[in-house]
């Protein structure tokens, strides 16, 4: 039997509306762009995977843009007419000839990994190894800006049984006006619900210091990422001297980053995001780091829509220790259901899917009503390749 050869990859930009506008410290998001790859082989099946950005560049240093000019121009040729199952040389091919791209990386891995487990009949947790949880739980964040919309949609969510555990965007207003925020949703939602607080690198570390001590005495459990990215002994002083749990994000890309913050003991926690490491791979050698340290592990996002939610929804069911859960709610930030089927999100988690690969199905009609580029495709073909064109 001759094996499958990649014939054609394209790539495409999605825009979606958010259902309200989202806070960040960096960032006000009224929308998200989700750049789809679709890698079609020779015996017809067909690999999808997707990457997002937060608020263009302002959170890292890929935008939707630039992700797919990286697969179009750089990535697709290099994969043409090779066997998609064949996942670790390409990946090795790939990272020779581009440096850095996480993100871009992620979605050509995750089309591979999508397109194994569909000629397989195994789901991408299966490729790795199994799951050892069907549903996971999933934390919403909170961030319209307003205190009293945040109670109110808190509330809402926990009477749906949707979501128990909440993160607060906070850093963009002023550390006193933070704290007062954080308290009067703490209040209001008492014991049922957790409380956790995102401050995107916003403070310094003498403000920060003080600050956390403050959101430990209203019980908030987890402060993440206080200070900049590279101030990773500023995180290490912080970890030492807080009674809640420090968690990094923004500095986690990928092991050798993990590893360096664990070694300098500058997190509890360690936020793993599948984008920000460079792949599903990555993420899982992250994550081994954090279990050998004895870091605790969230399951992190990028605020990805459907393809990659449910790309690291696989990856993060195979971990052993999943102690402070996920936050794995991307696609019901957005306004439109791109699915053909809706993810299941009740009972305060998320159930990963059953099906080969990812285990989901767009929903072309939706795409194609949101697709920057309307109908036409950047399509790479393996003919471009014989004729160098
Ligand atoms: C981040 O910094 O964690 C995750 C949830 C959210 O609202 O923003 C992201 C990014
Ligand atoms: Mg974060």
């Amino acid at each position: 039997m001759t094996s499958p050869r990649i014939d054609r990859i394209e790539t495409f930009l999605v825009d979606l509306p958010t259902i309200r506008p989202h806070r960040l410290s960096m960032t006000v998001m009224s929308g998200q762009t989700l750049m789809i790859v679709r890698l079609y082989s020779s015996d017809g099946t067909i690999g999808m995977g997707e990457a997002t950005t937060i608020g263009g560049l302002a959170y890292g240093a890929e935008s939707p843009e630039s992700m797919k000019l990286t697969v179009d121009r750089y990535i697709a040729p290099l994969l043409l007419g090779e066997n998609p199952a064949n996942i670790n040389a390409l990946m090795a091919r790939i990272r020779k000839a581009v440096f850095d791209n996480h993100f871009a990386k992620c979605a050509i891995e995750m089309a591979l990994l999508d397109h194994l487990g569909k000629s397989r009949g195994m789901s991408i947790s299966s490729l790795f190894g199994g799951r050892l949880h069907d549903r996971l739980p999933v934390a919403w964040t909170l961030a319209s800006g307003d205190t009293s919309k945040d109670i109110a949609e808190a509330q809402e969510m926990l009477d749906q049984r949707r979501h128990n555990i909440f993160k607060l965007k906070i850093g963009l207003n002023t550390v006193k006006a933070d704290i007062a925020h954080v308290t009067a949703i703490k209040r209001e939602l008492g014991d049922h619900a957790r409380v956790r607080v995102d401050v995107n690198q916003a403070w310094s570390e003498s403000i920060a210091g003080p600050a956390i001590a403050a959101l430990e005495d209203v019980g908030v459990e987890l402060v993440e990422q206080p200070i900049a990215l590279s101030n990773r002994r500023g995180m290490a002083r912080l970890a030492a001297k807080a009674n809640v749990a420090i968690m990094a994000d923004e500095p986690l890309h990928g092991p050798e980053t993990a590893f360096d913050f664990a070694s300098a003991g500058a997190a509890d926690v360690f936020a793993v995001k599948i984008m920000q490491s460079g792949g599903l791979y990555a993420a899982a050698r992250v994550a081994a780091i954090a279990d050998a340290a004895g870091i605790g592990l969230y399951g992190g996002t990028m605020l990805e829509g459907a393809v990659g939610t449910i790309a690291a929804a696989h990856l993060f069911s195979t971990f052993a220790h999943l102690e402070w859960g996920t936050e794995l709610f991307g696609p019901l930030l957005l306004t439109e259901e791109i699915l053909t089927e809706p993810l299941d999100y009740s009972e305060f988690s998320l159930k990963i899917p059953d099906g080969p690969g990812l285990g989901i199905a767009l929903d072309e009609a939706c795409l194609n009503r949101f697709r920057r580029d309307g109908a036409q495709r950047s399509v790479h073909v393996v003919s471009q390749l014989k004729t160098g064109s």
